[in-house]
């Protein structure tokens, strides 16, 4: 099996597709990958290890009952379009999941963000102590890894699981989640020119984002050099255009529409895409890079509509 491009990719010229605006069968399918992900977790997140009833109860608050689920969702309707069955997406949507919930919880640490809310109530150190919520993302790291390591998934290779796990190991380590992190926290106070920000973006949120769209590609059996490229490049431009959209809400949301406190980068004098560039273009980027997701994948036949659809629903939300 070919290995992915993982780097996210430099701008091109090509022409730009209008992506689809999400009708109400869309809206349906993501309710219904919502629905089915809480289900996966829940049953995950009965852990039967003594001694960690805190630690569980902890991770189980953390993650369950709330959030968008936009990185599983991605899994799914990817691997679906690609050809896989749902039960088969079931272990890389939790995976993805929770890396992205381990990735909040520590976020949320007085020792970063120091935020209070999260998902619309208390953050995991506020509920319950510092020292549980730096190990509920230990272990939310560490049982995401297990889940793409050792759950039983009808129909994936050996070769499309390890690869899988590289995806995901790479996409949130130094040249991903955690080293856009680190650029995020030396930021804080200064001014970062607008390829700064968005090679931060990519890194921090973007490079998930492209992860969440791969593992559903490799589950599916995709293993063509080109298509993966084409869909590590679609993610990667979604990846941006969905934290430049976050920059945005942050702004123009509400503390009670978002689930956390909106306001928050321009309270911490963090540089954002926002405040480099302004709404206006911010906004013009986003849509730019919607076009631009749809059209790298505009060679994939069938799939491209729903790639397209899922582009829409990832930069047009409003929360
Ligand atoms: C701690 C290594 C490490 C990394 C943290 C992702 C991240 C890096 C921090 C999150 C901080 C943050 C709020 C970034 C803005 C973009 C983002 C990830 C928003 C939250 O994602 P949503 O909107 O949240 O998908 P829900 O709650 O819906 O899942």
């Amino acid at each position: 099996m070919r290995t992915v491009p993982l780097r996210a990719q430099p701008p091109s010229d090509a022409t730009p597709l209008n992506a689809a605006a999400p009708s109400a069968e869309f809206a349906a399918r993501i309710s219904a990958c919502q629905t089915r992900i809480e289900r996966v977790l829940d049953d995950l997140l009965r852990l039967p290890d003594p001694g960690t009833d805190r630690l569980r109860e902890a991770m189980r608050y953390s993650t369950l009952g709330a959030g968008k689920r936009l990185r599983p969702t991605l899994v799914y309707l990817t691997g679906q379009a690609c050809g896989a069955p749902l039960a088969r997406l079931d272990a890389p949507a939790a995976a993805v999941e929770l890396i992205h919930v381990y990735s909040l919880v520590h976020d949320d640490l007085p020792a970063m963000d120091d935020d209070d809310l999260r998902r619309g109530r208390p953050t995991c150190h506020r509920a319950f102590d510092e020292g549980t919520a730096v190990l509920v993302g230990d272990a939310l790291q560490a049982l995401a890894f297990a889940v793409l390591a050792h759950e039983p998934i009808d129909g994936v290779t050996p070769e499309a699981r390890l690869e899988m796990i590289r995806v995901l190991s790479r996409a949130i380590g130094t040249g991903g989640m955690a080293g856009g992190q680190a650029v995020d926290l030396e930021a804080v106070g200064r001014k970062l020119d607008v390829p700064a920000i968005e090679n931060m973006h990519r890194r921090k949120t973007g490079a998930l984002i492209q992860a969440s769209v791969l593992l559903g590609a490799l589950a599916a059996g995709v293993s063509g050099a080109a298509e993966l490229a084409a869909l590590a490049r679609f993610g990667a431009e979604i990846g941006l255009a969905f934290q430049i959209q976050d920059d945005i809400l942050d702004v123009e949301g509400s503390t009670e529409g978002l689930g956390k406190r909106a306001g928050a980068d321009a309270a911490r004098d963090k540089p954002t895409y926002a405040s480099a560039l302004g709404l206006d273009a911010a906004k013009a980027r986003a849509q730019a890079l919607k076009s631009r997701a749809a059209a790298r994948v505009s060679a994939l036949g069938d799939r491209a509509q729903i790639l397209a659809t899922l582009a829409a629903y990832v930069v047009d939300r409003r929360a």
